[in-house]
């Protein structure tokens, strides 16, 4: 048998189809040749510069939304967006971001609950990024335990009106549209808000030290009055934004690979060229024993990252194995991260290397989606069937 490929180990790349490496391949080049130039650039400015160029130029690829079926979305298979996600993560958690909050989130909140109309309305342009979608449900107070959201629809004659505090929206002060999920006397329902409905305002939250190049806000909805068109009309209860939730981890499970093996490829190729002690570092046992644990973290959520796509793609993935795949491949991928760091020594605390921003975002890649914490929760219900939740 071959010598294992040191970019790929175990070969996990193997076993997809041809279809899957035509879109793991141009997501790739185009990572290569169109984001990854300034994405340092991106992240030390904290911004991502013309979102709306970005949104069309993934929009032309096929991204948004591109295992959704119908309404101008490609209809590829669960791997094959997984990939997507690998390969835009390799460049910054934020691109990612970018990509699964509007085909994960608000794409799939509309496709899973929305009308007819609702759905012909908003994703065929949403799928072409000529339109930019958002996703609310965290709220200052309400953020592991959505179910205390305090945002209200209330009726009033044939409308709802909408009052509360949606907070670290992303992408929510460039958005064409947010998702927004409130409570009401029968429970969460989501409601479609277009921007520029008068009581609708989004603020950006500046100041972050993670995700960057990604645009986070505030949205606030103070008397917001909707017609009945625009509640998702299929959404009933808490279990349809978690619903959606299940959909965006699926993609960060992937995503978390793609920040784990540029931190681990970085290294690398490092180890090779910086020498210390008259030797080049990768000679020393020590930072042998760096690399050989990445190796393994990277293959482990690789592997788990496939394994899961193809039970999506038999209809076979409960959320509680991507709980278990949200938490896993997150935590294996700062632990590369952090050793790549460490591996760079000075030079890995600048942007001249991808290291410390991919350690960064990934404090929040840990957080939000679900914690940590929660998602070791959901996994730990599971095997014993006791909630420690509350
Ligand atoms: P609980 O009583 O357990 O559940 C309420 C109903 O929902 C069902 N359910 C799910 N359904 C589908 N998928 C899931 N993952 C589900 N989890 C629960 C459940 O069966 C129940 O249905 P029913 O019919 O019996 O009513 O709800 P709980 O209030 O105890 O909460 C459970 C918990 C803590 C797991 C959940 O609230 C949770 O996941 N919390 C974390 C919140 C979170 O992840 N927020 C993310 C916001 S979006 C975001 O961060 C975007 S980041 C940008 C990016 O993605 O790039
Ligand atoms: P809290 O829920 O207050 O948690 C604080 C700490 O307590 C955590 O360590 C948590 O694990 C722990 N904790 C809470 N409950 C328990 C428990 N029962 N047992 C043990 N530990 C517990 N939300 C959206 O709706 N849409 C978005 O587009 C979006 N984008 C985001 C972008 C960024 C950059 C960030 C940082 C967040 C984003 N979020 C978004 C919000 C994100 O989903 C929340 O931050 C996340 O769900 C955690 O909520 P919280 O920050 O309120 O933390």
């Amino acid at each position: 048998p071959p010598a294992p490929d040191p970019l790929d180990f175990l070969s996990v790349d193997s076993s997809l189809s041809p279809e899957e490496t035509d879109v793991r391949d141009t997501v790739r080049a185009f990572c290569r040749r169109e984001l990854l130039p300034d994405i340092a650039d991106w992240f030390e400015a904290g911004t991502i510069p013309d979102p709306r160029g970005l949104a069309r130029a993934v929009g032309g690829l096929g991204l948004f939304g591109m295992h959704l079926e119908g309404y101008g979305c490609a209809g590829t298979s669960a791997v094959a967006y997984g990939l997507a996600c690998r390969e835009l993560e390799a460049v910054d958690s934020g691109l990612r971001s970018f990509v699964s909050v509007q085909g994960s989130l608000a794409m799939a909140a509309i496709h899973m609950y929305g009308s007819e109309e609702q759905k012909t309305r908003w994703l065929p342009p949403m799928a072409a990024g000529e339109l930019i979608g958002c996703f609310g449900l965290t709220e200052p107070d309400s953020g592991s335990d959505p179910g205390s959201m305090r945002t209200r629809a209330r009726r009033d004659g044939p409308d709802w009106v909408l009052d509360g505090t949606k907070t670290w929206i992303t992408n929510g002060s460039i958005a064409d549209a947010a998702v927004v999920w409130a409570a009401t006397d029968d429970g969460v329902r989501g409601f479609v808000v277009p921007a520029g409905t008068p009581g609708f305002t989004a603020n950006v939250i500046h100041r972050k030290l993670s995700l960057r190049a990604s645009v986070t806000s505030e949205l606030v909805l103070d008397g917001v009055r909707l017609p009945e068109s625009a509640r998702l009309p299929l959404a009933e209860g808490l279990g349809a934004p978690l619903s959606c939730l299940n959909e965006a981890r699926y993609g960060i499970l992937w995503g978390a690979v793609g920040a784990a093996r540029a931190c681990y490829e970085a290294a690398l190729s490092y180890a090779a060229t910086r020498e210390q002690f008259g030797r080049p570092i990768a000679a020393f046992q020590l930072t042998q024993r760096k690399l050989a644990e990445m190796v393994v973290d990277v293959n482990h959520a690789s592997l788990t990252a496939l394994h899961l796509g193809r039970l999506k793609d038999a209809g076979a993935c409960h959320h509680n194995q991507v709980s278990f795949g949200k938490f896993s491949n997150v935590a294996a991928a700062q632990r590369v991260a952090a050793k790549a760091r460490s591996l760079h020594g000075a030079n890995g605390i600048t942007l001249e290397y991808p290291v410390l921003r991919h350690m960064l975002n990934l404090e929040t890649v840990a957080t939000y989606e679900g914690t940590e914490e929660i998602h070791m929760l959901s996994v730990g219900q599971a095997v014993t069937g006791v909630s420690a939740f509350r």
